[in-house]
C-alpha cells in the first residue's frame, strides 16, 4: 500500500512489513540461489544476479520516485551508463553535451567509439545546436541538466521534441537534480538514469546506479543487459540506497536552501568572477521544483582556486557530491580530469561545491573565511 505523496512513496513503495515477520524494514536478502519447487517452479528468484528481493525493492521504490514503470539498479552509475549505451549498434551515432561528467565522456570516447559508436558533443542549451549536430544515423541524444560541473540547464521537452520526430532515444542524467526536484519522464525523456551514490544514496557510504523507464520494450533490453552483464549492486548496498531515499526530499529541501543562501554571499564576493547556480534559467524554473544543492564558480584566476580548495575546514576537499556533508573540488584537476583537451575541456578558475546539509551559518563562515584569504 503506497499514498500518492512523494514522501509517502519514498519511504512506503516496494516496503511492505515482511509478510513472515512482520518486519517494518525489509530484510536484507543475502541469498546468492533460491529453491525452486520443481524445474522452472520458482517463487519470482532463481539467481541472486537475475533477481533479488532487496534489490527488487529498492527498484519498485525509486522507480516509484521517479514516475516510471520500470527501474533498473547498477553497481554503479557509469555501470548503468553503460548499460544504455550498449542499447546502440556499431555504425550508429549519439549527441553528448559539451558540459557533462567526465567519466559519461570517458566512457563514451575511450571505450564505446572503440566498438564503432560514433558521437558529437554540443551545446544542449540551444535546440537549434542539437538540430545541427543532427546526422542521419543518429540514435540518442544524451543529457544532463543541470551539467556536472557548470550547472547548465537544457529543456529536456524540447530536445525529446526533436528527437522523438526523428526516432532517436532521450536519456537525461537526472543526478544532480534527484527525481524530487525534475522527472525527466514526464517531460518526454525515454530514460533517467542516476548515478545513486549521490544524492539517492545521501551519505557518502555507497556506490550505485540506476535508471528508470517506462517502455516495456526498453525495460526488457535493459534487464537482459543488466542480468548478461552482471554489474549489479549488493543487496547490502541496495539496501542502503533504499534508507537512503527515505529522506530524500527532507535532504534536498534543505540542500537547496543551503546552496541558495551560499550563492546570495558568492555573488558579493570579490574574490568569485562568476557564480553558475540553475536559478538564473527559465527553463529550470520551468522543469524543475527547485534548484538543488550544486554550486560552481569562478575564481579570479587557477591558483586562486587551487588555494581557496584547500583553505575551507567544513568543506572537505574531496571528489563526488549529493552527501549530507559538503564537499569542494577543482573540476579540471579533479573530476573532469579525463577532459582535458576535448570539446568538453573545464575552466581552470572552476570550483564547485556539493552544499551539504550542516548548519548555514557554519557553511557560510567557513567559505567566506576562505575566500576572504584568497581576496588578500
Ligand atoms: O561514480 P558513479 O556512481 O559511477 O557515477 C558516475 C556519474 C554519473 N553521472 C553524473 C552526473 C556524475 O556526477 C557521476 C559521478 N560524479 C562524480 C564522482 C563527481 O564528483 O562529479
Amino acid at each position: 500500500m503506497s499514498g500518492d505523496g512523494f514522501e509517502t512513496r519514498a519511504i512506503h513503495a516496494g516496503h511492505e512489513p515482511d509478510p513472515s515477520t512482520g518486519a517494518i524494514v525489509p530484510p536484507i536478502s543475502l541469498a546468492t540461489t533460491f529453491a525452486q519447487d520443481a524445474v522452472g517452479k520458482h517463487r519470482g528468484y532463481e539467481y541472486s544476479r537475475s533477481g533479488n528481493p532487496t534489490r527488487t525493492a529498492m527498484e519498485t521504490c525509486v522507480a516509484s520516485l521517479e514516475g516510471a514503470r520500470h527501474g533498473l539498479a547498477f553497481a554503479s552509475g557509469l555501470a548503468a551508463e553503460d548499460a544504455i549505451l550498449r542499447t546502440l549498434d556499431p555504425g550508429d551515432h549519439l549527441i553528448i553535451p559539451n558540459d557533462a561528467y567526465g567519466g559519461t565522456y570517458r566512457l563514451v570516447a575511450r571505450v564505446h567509439e572503440r566498438h564503432g559508436i560514433a558521437w558529437s558533443a554540443c551545446d544542449l542549451r540551444d535546440p537549434r545546436a542539437l538540430e545541427a549536430a543532427w546526422l542521419p544515423e543518429t540514435r540518442m541524444v544524451w543529457i544532463e541538466s543541470p551539467t556536472n560541473p557548470m550547472l547548465s540547464i537544457v529543456d529536456i521537452a524540447a530536445a525529446a521534441h526533436i528527437a522523438h520526430e526523428r526516432q532517436a532515444r532521450v536519456i537525461v542524467d537526472n543526478t544532480f537534480a534527484t527525481p524530487y526536484l525534475q522527472q525527466p519522464l514526464a517531460l518526454g525523456a525515454d530514460a533517467s538514469v542516476h548515478s545513486s551514490t549521490k544524492y539517492l544514496g545521501g551519505h557518502s557510504d555507497v556506490v550505485g546506479g540506476f535508471i528508470a523507464v517506462n517502455a516495456a520494450e526498453l525495460a526488457d533490453e535493459l534487464r537482459f543487459l543488466q542480468n548478461a552483464m552482471g554489474a549489479v549492486p549488493s543487496p547490502f548496498d541496495c539496501y542502503l540506497v533504499s534508507r537512503g531515499v527515505k529522506t530524500l526530499a527532507v535532504r534536498m529541501r534543505e540542500h537547496c536552501t543551503n546552496a541558495q543562501a551560499i550563492v546570495r554571499m558568492l555573488r558579493e564576493h570579490d574574490a568569485v568572477a562568476k557564480v553558475m547556480y540553475p536559478d538564473e534559467s527559465e527553463v529550470a524554473r520551468r522543469q524543475m521544483r527547485d534548484f538543488g544543492g550544486m554550486v560552481s564558480f569562478l575564481a579570479n584566476d587557477e591558483d586562486a582556486a587551487l588555494e581557496l580548495v584547500t583553505r575551507t575546514r567544513l568543506f572537505t576537499l574531496a571528489e563526488s557530491l549529493g552527501a549530507v556533508e559538503s564537499l569542494i573540488e577543482h573540476p579540471a584537476r579533479m573530476t573532469h580530469a579525463s577532459v582535458a583537451g576535448s570539446p568538453l575541456e573545464v575552466d581552470p578558475r572552476l570550483v564547485r561545491l556539493s552544499v551539504g546539509i550542516e548548519s548555514q551559518a557554519d557553511l557560510l563562515a567557513d567559505l567566506k573565511q576562505a575566500l576572504d584569504a584568497v581576496a588578500g
